[in-house]
C-alpha cells in the first residue's frame, strides 16, 4: 500500500507534478493533495477521480505517507518537510530550502543518485537541472575545469505572477512581480541581490552545480537573466575541459548520449529553441562552437522546459528513483 502526498497541488509546478504522475503512470494506492488554507477546498480531477485539496496542517503530516512531493515554497517546506520525514515519508522538495544542507541529497537522476542520509531530497533549481545534464556527460569524458553560465529564463520561473507581468506588459500596465517592465525588456536580475553583486539565482547555479557534480573546487560563474518568454529556459554554457577535444567529437558524444537531444545544424538554422522545448521532457543542446579565447573551451546552447525537466518532471523522476531503491 503506497500512499503519496502532493503539497502545492494548485500551484504552477504542483499542477505539472500531477500531470507527470499521470502521464508516467507512477504507481501508488492512495493520493492526498494539499495546499495553503487559501486554496483548500478546490476540486481537482485526477485519473477519473475528484480530489478535494486539503489545507496542510502539522497533524496531517502524520498520515502514514510513503512519499511526498512538495512544491509550496521554502517556508512551507522548512516547517512541514521534517514533520513528514519524522512520520516516515520520503520528501522530494522543489524549494531551495534544503538544497545546500550537507546531509540533504540534491538530485538530477541522469547525474546522481540519492544517498537517503535524510529522507528529504532536494530538487535543484530549474536552470541548474538542465545545465548539469550535459555537463555530466563532459565531466565523465573530459573532466571539467571551468563553467560560465548565462541564462535566459522564462517568466513562468517566477510563477503565475511572472506570466501576469508579461501579459500586463503587453497591455502597457506596470509590472507587479518585477522591478522593471519585463515586456519588451531583458532583466539581469532574478531573485535578490547579494552583497557581492551576484543574485541568489546566480549563487544557486554556482553552488548547486558543484554539489550535484561532486566538484567542490570547480570554477563556476553565472549571470542569470529574465527574458520575456512564457516557458522554457535557455542557457549559454561556456565550458573549459581538462582534456583536448573537437566540436565534431562533442557533437558525436551528445548525439550518442540518451540524456540529451542534440539539435545542431546551423546551415539549416537548426539549434535548440525555447518554443520547441516547451511541453517536452528532454534537455536540448546545440550551437556547439570552439572558444579560441581559452584552451579546451567550448560554447554550448541548452534549452529545456523549466516547469517540466526544470521542476515537476525531475521531481517525479527522483520519486521513481527512490521507489526503485525501496523495492
Ligand atoms: C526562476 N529559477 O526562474 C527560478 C525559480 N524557479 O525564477
Amino acid at each position: 500500500m503506497t500512499k503519496l502526498a502532493v503539497v502545492g497541488a494548485t500551484g504552477l509546478v504542483g499542477e505539472k507534478v500531477l500531470e507527470v504522475l499521470d502521464r508516467k503512470k507512477v504507481p501508488f494506492d492512495e493520493l492526498v493533495m494539499f495546499s495553503s488554507p487559501r486554496s483548500a477546498g478546490k476540486e481537482i480531477q485526477f485519473q477519473g477521480k475528484t480530489y478535494i485539496v486539503e489545507a496542510l496542517t502539522e497533524e496531517k503530516t502524520d498520515g502514514q505517507f510513503d512519499y511526498v512531493i512538495m512544491s509550496a515554497g521554502g517556508s512551507t517546506s522548512e516547517k512541514f518537510a521534517p514533520l513528514f520525514e519524522q512520520h516516515g515519508a520520503i520528501v522530494i522538495d522543489n524549494s531551495s530550502q534544503w538544497r545546500m544542507h550537507d546531509e540533504i541529497d540534491l538530485v538530477v537522476p541522469e547525474v546522481n543518485q540519492p544517498t537517503l542520509n535524510r529522507k528529504i531530497i532536494a530538487n535543484p533549481n530549474c536552470s541548474t537541472i538542465q545545465s548539469v545534464v550535459p555537463l555530466k556527460t563532459l565531466l565523465d569524458q573530459y573532466g571539467l575545469k571551468r563553467v560560465a553560465y548565462t541564462t535566459y529564463q522564462a517568466v513562468s520561473g517566477s510563477g503565475l505572477a511572472g506570466r501576469n507581468d508579461l501579459s500586463n506588459g503587453e497591455k502597457g500596465e506596470a509590472p507587479t512581480n518585477y522591478p522593471h517592465p519585463i515586456y519588451n525588456n531583458v532583466l539581469p536580475h532574478i531573485d535578490v541581490f547579494l552583497e557581492d553583486g551576484y543574485t541568489k539565482e546566480e549563487q544557486k547555479m554556482i553552488d548547486e552545480t558543484r554539489k550535484i557534480l561532486e566538484q567542490p573546487n570547480l570554477n563556476v560563474t553565472a549571470t542569470c537573466v529574465r527574458v520575456p518568454v512564457q516557458d522554457s529556459h535557455s542557457v549559454h554554457i561556456n565550458v573549459t575541459l581538462d582534456k583536448e577535444t573537437t566540436v565534431d567529437e562533442l557533437k558525436a558524444l551528445f548525439k550518442a548520449d540518451e540524456r540529451v537531444v542534440l539539435v545542431d545544424n546551423v546551415e539549416n538554422n537548426e539549434y535548440p529553441l525555447a518554443i520547441n522545448s516547451t511541453g517536452k521532457d528532454e534537455v536540448f543542446v546545440g550551437r556547439i562552437r570552439k572558444d579560441d579565447s581559452l584552451d579546451n573551451t567550448f560554447h554550448i546552447w541548452c534549452t529545456a522546459d523549466n516547469l517540466l525537466k526544470g521542476a515537476s518532471l525531475n521531481a517525479v523522476q527522483v520519486l521513481e528513483q527512490v521507489m526503485k531503491l525501496n523495492n
